[in-house]
Parts: structure tokens; C-alpha cells; sequence
């Protein structure tokens, strides 16, 4: 066997926030290189494996990566020289071993992450396949719908926008993911002229989009309606609408506390409050709509929306399986958010993503707020045949890195790609 790994590397470099992260190079025996760099979110769920930072607040405000890079070099890379390398499952099991925590809290879920990550690209190199056959196997075709989040709020928009974190629009009436993403483009670029006329900022939040003051969550939902139409797309039946409150971060003493609106909502208002967005604006997924502590919410948001709305939980689930399995047991939701970094390994992820569509649940890929240009879920995203992934605003390079990838991967497809359009969702898209 001569795809054996020969040596790891780890470094230091800058996320999109320009906070230090763990960049890991990867070498097999047969002479293949590969690269890969892992994200790191704003938004964290409690449950999330564990990223490993100095806490020296003399480098990067404590936040630097020299205990994980240390990790790297001394007990993983030394655990894993002359392993196969196309032993994905194998190398992921042995590092969980070696930091024999639940969270992954010794050597840093951000350590494990970095050397999966090149690992899986370089026994892909070793193969002759590109990332996403090499993870996908013989069955892959279909391209995701891309979900772009045009307008930032809550911690991404550091409180100065909305309460909802992430307005998204949705291409799904597009025949084809370069469609989609030409049809992403025109909206932004038409909701950014409308802005101008109305003199109100451009400025951009962690994700691209755009973070400006407004009066109510709904404004934005409004204004992303017209921005569709602008772009001579008709709203709902082209083109969807996709939010992420992420509102663990707002829900305070037992309440939804919507600061732009002066409204202290309990869990059913806070249901009711989203009918009521559902009912007026093309919204085809909820994600987070309940806060991770409110097991009592969620059950009470899928029970009133579940059924026609795809539910996807992100802070809840953490791209945990363990607590995947209770949501499912539970019956709380009816999709999950897939972040590789969340649990900290490749084939732990896989592992996530299957369990949800085993169940018939739906997946969503996601970025982190604090990316790079590694583009690994765009390949992860065709592999798993989740259908539908969201990777940020079509703006700024490591967000529109992801979708680049995914256009790459439709041309080498060529007559076999299929997009996946409204068929993307758990629940029907009318
Ligand atoms: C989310 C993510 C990505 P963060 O909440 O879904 O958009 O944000 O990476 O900050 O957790
Ligand atoms: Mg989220």
C-alpha cells in the first residue's frame, strides 16, 4: 500500500474575521500533497466538539492556535505516520481514541478537524478522484440548491441589524446550479442598488450580506421579495426564501427577546410569530427557530409547522449523532444542519448525515461565520446527496469560493449532473 501517511504538517493562518486558525498539510508515501484548512463559528452551540485555543492574550487576543498546531506535530502526526490513508473511518477513530475526551477537548476539535480534512483530500489525490467522488462513490450527481445569505443579522451583524442572523434566498426554480448562482448574484446586486436608492449602508456582515439597521425581522423578508422581483424572478415560485434566526443567541429567561421589535415572546408566540412569517413570505426553511435549551419549544414548533415546513436544527444538534438520535426519538424536528466542525471529524459527519437520512430527515451543509477558502463542503455537500447547502452571501471569496467549487464540480459532472431544485427539501415546495 502506498497511499501511507508520510508526514503532517500544521500551521497558523487567518479566517475571514482575521482571527488565527489551524491550516494542516498532509504528505503520503506516494508523493501526494494536500492542504486543508478548518473554520471556526460565532454562533457556537453549547454542545459543539471543543476548539482548541492558547488562551494567551498576548498572541491574537488569546484566540491563536499553537496548542492545537502542538498537538498536531507531537501526538497525532506521530499516531497516524504509515496509516493508509484511504482508512478514513480507521485515522478519524484513532485520533477520537488518542484524545480520549467527549468533546475533544485535549487535542482540539480543531486539530482532529485539519488533519481529517487533509487526510480524506489526499487519499482522494491517491485515487485519481476528485473530492467529491473519492467521498461520494459511484451514485453522485446531484448538485445542491445553493441557500445565500444576502442579509446578516444578530451576532454576525454584532447586533447592530436584525435579530434573525441569516436572511437567505434560494434558486430552486433554476435548471441548473451555474443558474442558480447567476440568479444568486442578480438578487444581491439588486437588493445592493435598492439599498443605495433608499441611502441606506452596504456594508456587509460575516457572511457577506448586507447588515443595516431595520425596524422589525420581517423588514428584511420584505425587502428581499422586491429584490427578487427586481431581478425579474418570481418569489416563491422561483426562487425561495430560507432563515436562520439562530435564536439561542436572543432567548433570555425563558423568552425570545426581539430587540429590534420591543417584543418579549414565550415559545408558542414565538411559533405563532413564525406562521405568521410563513404565511406571508415564501420561507421554504426554518433553521433554529428554537433555542438549544428549549427541547419544550421545538416540539411545539414541529408540531405546528413541521408538517409543511423543513425544520432544521443547528445549536440543538451540534452534527452530533448521540443527540441526533434523541431529536429523532423525540421527534422535535425534521432536518439537521451538517458542520463538520461542530463534531470534529470527516467521517463523524458522514456518520451525522446519514443517521438524519436514514430517518428520513433532511441534511443541510453549512460554512462557519469564520471561514476560509478551503472549499471542502462543497464537495462533502455533492458526496452526502444532501441537496441543498448554504455557504453565505455570493460575495467575498471564501463564501463564493464554495460556490465556484460547486460549478466546477457540475462542468467535470457534465451530462450526469442533475440539480437538485425544489426536490431539495424534506417537505414539499410548491
Ligand atoms: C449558523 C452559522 C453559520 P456560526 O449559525 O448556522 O451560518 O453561524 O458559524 O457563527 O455558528
Ligand atoms: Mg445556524
Amino acid at each position: 500500500m502506498n497511499a501511507t501517511i508520510q508526514a503532517l504538517f500544521a500551521r497558523e493562518i487567518l479566517d475571514s474575521r482575521g482571527n488565527p486558525t489551524i491550516e494542516v498539510e498532509c504528505r503520503l508515501n506516494n508523493g501526494m500533497q494536500s492542504r486543508a484548512a478548518v473554520p471556526s463559528g460565532a454562533s457556537t452551540g453549547e454542545r459543539e466538539a471543543m476548539e482548541l485555543r492558547d488562551g494567551d492574550i498576548k498572541r491574537f487576543r488569546g484566540k491563536g492556535v499553537l496548542k492545537a498546531i502542538a498537538a498536531v506535530r507531537d501526538e497525532i502526526a506521530p499516531h497516524l505516520i504509515g496509516l493508509d490513508s484511504t482508512d478514513q473511518a480507521g485515522i478519524d477513530a484513532r485520533m477520537i481514541a488518542l484524545d480520549g475526551t467527549e468533546n475533544k477537548s485535549r487535542l482540539g476539535a480543531n486539530a482532529l478537524l485539519g488533519v481529517s480534512l487533509a487526510v480524506a483530500r489526499a487519499a482522494a489525490l491517491s485515487c485519481d478522484l476528485p473530492l467529491f467522488r473519492y467521498l461520494g462513490g459511484a451514485g453522485v450527481g446531484r448538485l445542491p440548491v445553493p441557500h445565500m445569505n444576502i442579509m446578516n443579522g444578530g451576532v454576525h451583524a454584532h447586533w447592530q441589524g436584525a435579530d434573525f442572523q441569516e436572511f437567505m434566498i434560494a434558486p430552486y426554480g433554476a435548471s441548473t446550479l451555474r443558474e442558480a448562482v447567476e440568479w444568486g448574484s442578480e438578487i444581491y446586486q439588486a437588493l445592493r442598488s435598492e439599498l443605495e436608492q433608499k441611502k441606506r449602508s452596504v456594508g456587509v456582515g460575516d457572511e457577506g450580506g448586507f447588515a443595516l439597521p431595520v425596524s422589525s425581522n420581517e423588514e428584511p423578508l420584505a425587502l428581499i421579495v422586491r429584490a427578487i422581483e427586481q431581478a425579474g424572478l418570481r418569489p416563491g415560485a422561483q426562487v425561495g426564501i430560507a432563515i436562520d434566526p439562530a435564536s439561542s443567541e436572543f432567548f433570555r429567561d425563558g423568552r425570545y427577546q426581539l430587540r429590534t421589535e420591543n417584543r418579549q415572546l414565550d415559545a408558542e408566540q414565538m411559533v405563532a410569530y413564525y406562521e405568521k412569517l410563513v404565511a406571508n413570505y415564501p420561507i421554504v426553511l426554518l433553521e433554529d427557530g428554537m433555542a438549544e435549551n428549549d427541547w419544550a419549544g421545538w416540539k411545539v414548533l414541529n408540531a405546528q409547522l413541521g408538517a409543511t415546513l423543513e425544520l432544521v436544527g443547528d445549536d440543538i444538534f451540534c452534527t452530533n449523532p448521540a443527540i441526533i438520535q434523541r431529536g429523532i426519538d423525540e421527534n422535535i424536528a425534521n432536518a439537521v444542519l451538517i458542520k463538520l466542525n461542530q463534531i470534529g471529524t470527516v467521517s463523524e459527519t458522514i456518520a451525522a448525515t446519514r443517521l438524519a437520512q436514514h430517518h428520513g430527515w433532511g441534511a443541510f451543509v453549512s460554512h462557519r461565520s469564520g471561514e476560509t477558502v478551503d472549499s471542502f463542503i462543497a464537495d462533502l455537500t455533492v458526496a452526502l446527496d444532501t441537496g441543498h447547502l448554504k455557504t453565505g452571501a455570493p460575495a467575498r471569496g471564501e463564501r463564493v469560493e464554495k460556490y465556484n467549487q460547486l460549478m466546477r464540480i457540475e462542468d467535470a459532472l457534465g451530462a450526469s449532473a442533475r440539480y437538485a431544485g425544489k426536490g431539495a427539501y424534506i417537505r414539499a415546495v410548491k
